[in-house]
């Protein structure tokens, strides 16, 4: 009776450890404001894994994140009050610009 007390005892000890274990950690996020037709900052560092979310704070005017290098991609239009998200996996430089304002500039910089 004893016995089977402890033997329980250590099963749930076990598999509460293999929960933490499946359990992978949350992504870690930054914040961009765009405002002023400025990315603010313009220059982030960041870890890789980690999701980068830019906001829109004008009061009229959308804009976009347009990537150059290394890959070119763009976003959709982020209008007034809407954000748009991006994971960054790989360790490099990312600059962008905004699709309607190419005297926009920003730049990501992902360390492993
Ligand atoms: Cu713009």
């Amino acid at each position: 009776m004893r016995l089977s007390l402890v033997f329980a005892v250590a099963l749930v000890a076990v598999s509460g450890a293999a929960l933490t274990l499946a359990s992978a950690p949350a992504p870690e996020s930054a914040e961009i404001a765009i405002l002023d037709y400025k990315y603010q900052p313009a220059t982030l560092k960041i870890k890789a894994g980690t999701v980068v979310r830019w906001t829109n704070k004008e009061k009229r005017v959308s804009h976009s994140i347009l990537f150059t290098s290394p890959a070119a991609s763009e976003s959709e239009r982020i209008f007034p009050g809407e954000s748009w998200e991006r994971r960054f996996d790989k360790p490099g430089r990312y600059a962008y610009t905004c699709g309607p304002h190419p005297e926009m500039q920003g730049v990501i910089e992902v360390s492993e």
